[in-house]
């Protein structure tokens, strides 16, 4: 089944929105197979973002998203990655649609309150990056036999 990499952003953590976001995506029908809170150190922000490390904005990037704790989770269902995309809203919270997660709780793109990743090469990079393949559980739930 395909999995993708979720993380609520330090400003997501600091306005209680790790609630709301988590169950948004269970009531989607998808399932949590990882999850945890912890401190970004540099190096792996470096790591995580090393797409964007020509842009401008690399540094306060890297900045933003060691300022505070964060929560990585990976999450399983059909499609995951693309529809998890599109329930983030646009990078640009000026441009994310209302009913998306930063269309509904986001004003600046700085602070735009979850990651997402965008490809299956990159879901693949990033769950590497931020979980050991032991903190991923498999398990089967009955409700997917009413998602799926
Ligand atoms: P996304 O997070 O939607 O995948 P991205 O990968 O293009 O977007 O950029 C990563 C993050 O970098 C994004 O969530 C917020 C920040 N960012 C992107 N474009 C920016 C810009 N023009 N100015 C400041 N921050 C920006
Ligand atoms: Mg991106």
């Amino acid at each position: 089944m395909e999995k993708t990499f979720l993380m609520v952003k330090p400003d997501g953590v600091q306005r209680n929105l790790i609630g709301e976001i988590v169950s948004r995506f269970e009531k989607k029908g998808y399932q949590l197979v990882g999850a945890k809170l912890m401190q970004i150190p540099t190096e792996l922000a470096e790591q995580h973002y090393g797409e964007h490390k020509e842009r401008p904005f690399f540094g306060e990037l890297v900045e933003f998203i060691t300022s505070g704790p964060v929560f990585a989770m990976v999450w399983e269902g059909e499609n995951v990655i693309s529809t998890a995309r599109l329930m983030m809203g646009a990078t640009n919270p000026k441009e994310s649609a209302p009913g998306t997660i930063r269309g509904d709780f986001a004003v600046t793109v700085g602070k735009n309150i979850i990651h997402g990743s965008d490809s299956p090469e990159s879901a693949e990079r990033e769950i590497g990056l931020f979980f050991k393949q032991e903190e991923l559980v498999a398990y089967a739930k009955d409700a997917n036999n009413w998602i799926n």
